[in-house]
């Protein structure tokens, strides 16, 4: 058993980030089974949900004449524009059906706000406003955090930085994880989430 202060944050184990998924993740449905085997013996379990309504301002659908995975410019700072991912309510934004859902105390959605991008689980892209989950946690008692989904280089990455600079004892589990690595995103936030005294566990 591990101990009672460990929570297991799992992201985005979502169909749209698996393979046949609108922004498919490669070998994204491979860490399934390795995570249902966690959240078996896990104090606390979390599981996020990318969760966008249709107009969201980070699908490059919604800014005429931008192609999917090209950068812009927010109010909050640069923002990498998607393919339609993730829509409230579709196929694509339900969690895998592998994935024990059940076993969750918590289902946390995030991305929900038109004009703005969430990729950590703690707060939006503006890095201000807040999902809540910074309270569950700390109501709970919960210091010490794993985290494990999709993608490494954004939501997960995203995740770890905020835990940490929150003050929690973070740990990445790199083999329940799998990344996007756009432009050399996966080195940069690996080097990031290091030198932020996150535990890289391969
Ligand atoms: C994610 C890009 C856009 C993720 C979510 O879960 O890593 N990436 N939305
Ligand atoms: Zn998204």
């Amino acid at each position: 058993m591990r101990p009672a202060d460990d929570a297991l944050i799992v992201i985005d184990v979502q169909n749209d980030f698996c393979p046949g998924g609108a922004l498919a993740v490669a070998g994204g449905d491979a860490i399934v089974p390795g995570l249902n085997r966690m959240m078996a013996d896990a104090a606390c379990v979390v599981l996020t949900q990318d969760w966008h309504p249709a107009n969201h301002a980070s699908f490059a659908a919604n800014h005429p004449g931008a192609a999917p995975f090209s950068l812009t410019e927010m109010d909050y700072g640069p923002q990498v524009l998607w393919p339609t991912h993730c829509v409230q309510g579709s196929a694509g934004a339900a969690f895998h059906p592998d994935l024990d859902v059940a076993r969750a105390d918590l289902i946390l959605r995030k991305g929900f706000r038109p004009a703005i991008d969430s990729y950590s689980a703690f707060f939006e892209n503006d890095r201000r406003t807040a999902t809540g989950l910074h309270g569950y946690l700390q109501d709970r008692g919960l210091r010490r955090l794993v985290l494990a989904g999709l993608a490494t280089d954004y939501c997960v990455a995203y995740s770890a930085l905020d835990a940490a600079r929150l003050g929690y004892a973070v740990t990445v589990r790199m083999d329940l994880c799998r990344a996007i690595d756009l432009d050399g995103s996966l080195a940069r936030m690996r080097a990031e989430m290091q030198a932020a005294g996150v535990i890289l566990q391969e």
